[in-house]
């Protein structure tokens, strides 16, 4: 795991909170990053003109509501966010390698302080992008959200795709925050 895409995975985070309290939680900004996620294989942020439902999507501690998702195949959609719970929690859309690899990334943010448990440290944030000297960089497929705050995703989903939503807030995924994306024609 190269230190980028740590980098990009605290930055990212920092960067959606930022967002999100703002108002603006629209995620829907082009991934420039080119740092490894998978694109064509889970998909792209959606254009909002051509979205054709909003899902959504509550999270507690620590599963999500619904458990499960059904998409048809390049469907795109809005998915509304909202986390009901005590702890901070991540609406991720990924391959279940991709949450895996995603994991000891945030197991550094928290390392780091940036992740605390039911907040956002953009202090922490702020210090460990100086010290690494990497700029800001959005990661278009996930949101992490403190207690209480919501936030958007618009997401378009490719044909064919093994899917799952997470949350890989260390210990989370573990204890079951994550569900299928059952992908049909
Ligand atoms: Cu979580």
């Amino acid at each position: 795991m190269s230190s980028s895409r740590i980098l990009g995975a605290v930055l990212g985070a920092s960067l959606s909170f930022a967002l999100l309290t703002s108002g603006l939680a629209l995620a829907a900004g082009s991934h420039g990053g080119g740092h490894g996620m998978h694109d064509m294989k889970i998909g792209k942020p959606g254009d909002p003109a051509k979205v054709s439902r909003t899902i959504e999507i509550t999270m507690y501690d620590n599963y999500y509501e619904p458990e499960s998702l059904d998409i048809k195949e390049g469907e795109t959609i809005r998915f509304v966010v909202r986390n009901a719970g005590e702890f901070v929690h991540e609406f991720n859309i990924a391959t279940a390698a991709m949450h895996e690899a995603h994991r000891p990334e945030m197991m550094m943010m928290m390392e780091h302080g940036v992740l605390e448990p039911d907040r956002i440290n953009l202090e922490a944030a702020k210090a460990m992008q100086a010290s690494m000297g990497h700029g800001m960089h959005n990661e278009a497929n996930s949101v992490l959200l403190e207690p209480g705050k919501s936030g958007e995703i618009v997401w378009t989903f490719p044909k064919h795709a093994d899917l799952e939503f997470a949350c890989n807030v260390p210990g989370h995924y573990e204890t079951g925050m994550h569900g299928k994306v059952k992908l049909s024609h």
